[in-house]
């Protein structure tokens, strides 16, 4: 399709290029385990601030306590970190430990 238009009186219309909508980056939040934290504040925090169903949140605590550190979820950068703050403000309410971490995930073609 033509982007540039001429008309009698000789004005040039250009026809801006379509921008690409580019999808946002996303990215893991990470759990870490700690010997502090008690699983079921860890459960208790998958559950209300990831959303996860009781039987994902007991999944993914146990993986975290067995492997040392697992996905929470995978949010774009500002609910990623609104998420941490969260999570952190209500470990030091308990004086937990509990550690939560970030990363980019992999740039994905369009
Ligand atoms: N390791 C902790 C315990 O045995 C439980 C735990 C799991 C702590 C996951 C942190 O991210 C964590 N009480």
């Amino acid at each position: 399709m033509a982007d540039r238009f001429e008309n009698d009186a000789g004005t040039i219309t250009q026809v801006k290029p379509e921008k690409k909508l580019k999808r946002p980056r996303l990215y893991r939040v990470l759990l870490h385990n700690d010997d502090y934290t008690t699983r079921e504040f860890v459960v208790q925090v998958l559950h209300t601030v990831f959303r996860l169903g009781e039987q994902d949140a007991i999944r993914i605590m146990l993986h975290v306590h067995h492997n040392g550190v697992g996905v929470a979820g995978v949010f774009t950068r500002e609910v990623a970190e609104t998420k941490i703050q969260r999570v952190e403000r209500m470990a030091r309410e308990q004086e937990f430990p509990l550690r939560l971490t970030m990363e980019p995930e992999e740039e994905e073609d369009a």
